[in-house]
């Protein structure tokens, strides 16, 4: 992105279409609909008329109902190479400026890489603010155009046998995102480019990344069409938070780092697993699975009656406590756990996020 003090923006991106198509998704109304406003974004209304001199015009609605409109006049068509037109929102954004956006398009084995010059911002902040947009805005358009739709922007990096991410993996199965898998390790040199603490998953969304689960999941979910992962209600909403919260801080750490982990990893003498962390942990267990067990009562998600991302966070982990000795024995007296979770495993996204373990 250039940053010069005129504060105009160049953007590039390559899109795997042909450039035709991709000038056509800026100039044919049907097309634009689909990708000309950020992910989470919708557009209610839209109008072209794509001759030189001609009028377009824009809505856009925000999930919290809050509209943007922006309209502005074809200065040059010359399909599929180059396209340049006036910029101006309508109402409080930028009032009064208009701005100039041209797009050039070259193509070279199946490849369009886009060039976008939108030029004359007031200032380096309405700049920055249209170039995350348009970022946005660029991913979406790749959606449309390139044959491996969403896999082709959107990406999960991390080793799949890791319960985060394994739940983030379950999300974006959840909301029906088509990505790519990275399978990388912690702390690989991708992962720490993202990451300051080098675990996975890390998240990218083309030129927008993320670390934290849970953050990755908030995204996620907001940015992409499916069912919610969170409850609609605002008590439900903050149960969930709490739920994620509460597995992060008190369950991950004992059930997967100091009981899985210490077998799948074995650290003890002689390469054994360090029996003194197992047995400790192994005593917590019945205090853990109770307060599980407990909260799901009748119940088969941790909130309420749908499935949400409390319910993503636990799945991968109570997978890895059924498959060891004395975690295995001590869930069989927590019937409500045992029973959300053979419900879990029924999920078709649960079933395609199965680890391979060796
Ligand atoms: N709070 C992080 C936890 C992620 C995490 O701990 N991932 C593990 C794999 S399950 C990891 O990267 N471990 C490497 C390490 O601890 O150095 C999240 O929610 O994403």
């Amino acid at each position: 992105m250039d940053r010069s003090p005129t504060c105009d923006l160049t953007l590039n991106r390559q899109i795997r279409a042909p450039r035709g198509r991709v000038f056509d998704a800026f100039v044919q109304v049907e097309h634009a609909r689909q990708w000309m406003c950020p992910r989470g974004m919708t557009m209610p209304d839209a109008a072209f008329d794509a001759r030189v001199g001609g009028r377009f015009r824009i809505t856009m609605r925000a999930r919290d109902g809050e509209q943007f409109t922006a309209t502005g006049v074809y200065r040059e068509i010359l399909r599929p190479q180059r396209l340049a037109y006036t910029w101006q929102w309508v109402g409080e954004a930028m009032p009064n400026v208009e701005t100039l956006i041209t797009v050039t398009f070259a193509e070279r084995e199946g490849v369009t890489e886009l060039t976008m010059t939108h030029t004359g911002f007031p200032d380096a902040a309405m700049r920055d603010s249209h170039a995350e947009g348009w970022g946005s805005c660029f991913s979406r358009l790749s959606d449309l155009a390139d044959a491996r739709g969403q896999a082709a922007t959107v990406a999960l990096l991390g080793d799949p046998r890791s319960n985060y991410v394994r739940t983030a993996r379950m999300g974006l199965a959840e909301k029906g995102v088509r990505y790519t898998l990275e399978p990388l390790a912690p702390h690989s040199p991708e992962v720490r480019s993202v990451h300051p603490f080098g675990r996975v998953p890390v998240f990218r969304d083309g030129a927008f990344s993320l670390f934290e689960t849970s953050a990755i999941l908030r995204y996620v979910d907001e940015a992409f069409p499916g069912p919610s992962l969170l409850p609609g209600n605002i008590r439900d909403r903050a149960r969930c938070e709490q739920w994620v919260s509460a597995i992060n801080a008190y369950i991950d750490g004992p059930l997967i780092r100091r009981y899985v982990l210490p077998y799948v990893f074995p650290k003890g003498a002689d390469g054994k697993p360090d029996r003194s962390v197992i047995d400790a942990t192994v005593q917590e267990m019945p205090t853990l699975f109770a307060t599980l067990d407990t909260a799901y009562g009748a119940r088969e998600f941790l909130v309420g009656n749908a499935l949400t991302m409390a319910d993503l966070f636990l799945a991968p982990i109570v997978f890895y406590i059924d498959l060891f000795p004395e975690s295995k024995a001590a869930l069989k007296g927590f019937p409500n756990v045992m029973r959300a979770h053979a419900a879990m495993r029924e999920r078709a996204s649960f079933k395609e996020t199965m680890p391979k373990l060796g």
